[in-house]
């Protein structure tokens, strides 16, 4: 069975978990506690170098890392990824955006809130929330003309985007101004098989 290392808080593991359980694909979670710096020991290091999570596991020993290569790599063959050239490459195009310019912003605000790190960054918050609300608008503009990120019908671009998305409230972002993403992430919502960010599925702790 696969192995995702993991915290159960993270966007980026949730992006996996949650394709993982869409695509009914059985997976167990070992969970890291990474405000204790597990990631950063010695034994983690042997699993993942860029010591972050997460980190999935094949039964023959294969590992990748990166979040959104992972659910590239599981989409393969799937309808979370399309077979046209073009589509691909539109996402692609998300799945950049996604790791430069929204995730540092908007899932970089909310750790610093969740981890209680206002006082050490706090001045570094207004700027964190210009380029979090940049790439809001860019995808409220997307949507204007598009029920999802990529064609007609939801994909990884999607997930990808959902994840630190849905709880950027939690750093501090309103979606007030951002009525066609609000929509998007109900209609990404209902989706079948979806899970929620705090569904830890079948798991062990880290170490193991
Ligand atoms: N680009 C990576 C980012 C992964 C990442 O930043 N993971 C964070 C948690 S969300 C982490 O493991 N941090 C290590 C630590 O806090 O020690 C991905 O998309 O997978």
């Amino acid at each position: 069975v696969l192995c995702l290392y993991d915290y159960l808080t993270s966007g980026n593991g949730y992006k996996v978990r949650l394709l993982l359980t869409q695509l009914a694909i059985p997976f167990r979670r070992i969970e890291l506690d990474l405000p204790r710096g597990d990631a950063r020991s010695e034994g983690f290091q042997r699993i993942n170098p860029n010591r972050r999570i997460p980190v999935l596991e094949w039964p023959d020993g294969r590992r990748l890392a990166e979040s959104n290569a992972i659910i590239w790599h599981l989409a393969e063959g799937t309808p979370y990824l399309p077979a046209d050239a073009w589509q691909r490459a539109e996402t692609l195009q998300w799945l950049f955006f996604e790791q430069y310019d929204h995730e540092p912003s908007i899932a970089v605000a909310r750790s610093w809130h969740l981890k209680n790190l206002l006082e050490k960054y706090g001045d570094q918050l207004p700027q964190k929330h210009e380029r979090g609300y940049l790439a809001l608008g860019v995808m409220e503009q997307h949507l204007a003309e598009a029920p999802f990120m990529v064609g007609r019908s939801y994909g990884i671009a999607d997930i990808a985007l959902y994840a630190y998305t849905h709880v950027a409230h939690e750093g501090g972002f309103s979606l007030a101004r951002y009525p066609r993403v609000r929509a998007w992430l109900d209609r990404v919502k209902a989706q079948p098989g979806h899970i929620p960010i705090t569904e830890p599925g079948e798991t062990t702790r880290w170490p193991t």
